[in-house]
């Protein structure tokens, strides 16, 4: 292309300013949620539970699964600290935990830490959609941080589209591979990175925009992946999925859209 010398400078500019921006963005989506966004939800846990089923959290709180073990007390209040301990054999689930969010374009900054109680400590949140059709569960998009590696999904192209989880579980039940063309399609759909989990309080802030989903730990952007179903219109439920051991300090929820 042959641009008028005296244009040049001015396009490089303009080039490394959309760079510089969007780098911006990234580093530093905590001032995004706060400047940009509404404060939808806070919860700090300054209070006991009371008892231990579905809305024993309090403070609009549910549990999809405490009340198939009503017996077992899956989530703690505990000095100002949600500490989880799920009971995942007996529920035959990982403990979910949901809140109420709706926004387009938003996320959530939380304090966690993996308090080091049990082996395979994970932590997944992200968001759901029940009123939508023709996703299971109605579960959206999801960040998954585990022992050496973390993952950014979206299940409602993904996983949990009810004609690819129907063509996928088959094989997941006879432990054999998948076609490849459902191994490709579904490869496009998350992303997994090398990350240490340690047992030290972090703050995690998660958001989507557009089709986009980034996670940003301690202020350092970790992951961003981009694909259709993060740009689901009605992040409905703000949910946690602990299959064993998590503790929480703090959860806002921004709307930004
Ligand atoms: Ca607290
Ligand atoms: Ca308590």
């Amino acid at each position: 292309m042959n641009f008028p010398k005296s244009l040049l400078p001015t396009l490089a500019t303009a080039v490394l300013l959309s760079c510089a921006v969007s780098d911006l963005r990234a580093a530093d989506d905590a001032a995004w949620l706060t400047q940009q966004g509404t404060l939808i939800f806070h919860d700090a846990f300054e209070r006991e539970e009371d008892g231990n089923l579905a809305k024993a959290i309090g403070n609009g709180w549910n549990s999809a699964t405490a009340d198939r073990v009503p017996q077992i007390k899956m989530a703690d209040l505990d000095q100002g600290i949600l500490k989880v301990a799920s009971a995942s054999k007996e529920a035959g689930h990982a403990a979910h935990i949901h809140h109420e969010a709706g926004f387009t374009d938003g996320g959530v900054i939380v304090r966690f830490r993996f308090p080091g109680e049990s082996k395979d400590e994970s932590l997944q949140l992200g968001f759901v959609d029940r009123e939508t059709k023709g996703i299971h569960a109605g579960h959206l998009c999801y960040a998954m941080l585990y022992r050496s590696n973390l993952v950014l999904a979206d299940y409602k192209t993904g996983v949990m589209d009810l004609a690819i989880r129907a063509r996928r579980q088959p094989y997941l039940d006879r432990k054999e591979p998948l076609p490849a063309d459902l191994e490709a399609l579904l490869k496009t759909k998350q992303i997994s990175l090398p990350w240490k989990s340690d047992d030290e309080w972090h703050e995690l802030v998660l958001v989507t925009e557009g089709d986009e989903m980034r996670l940003t730990i301690d202020g350092k952007p970790v992951a961003s992946h981009r694909s259709e179903g993060f740009a689901h219109p009605m992040k409905r439920w703000f949910s946690f999925l602990i299959p064993s051991t998590v503790w929480i300090d703090d959860v806002k929820i921004y709307r930004v859209r």
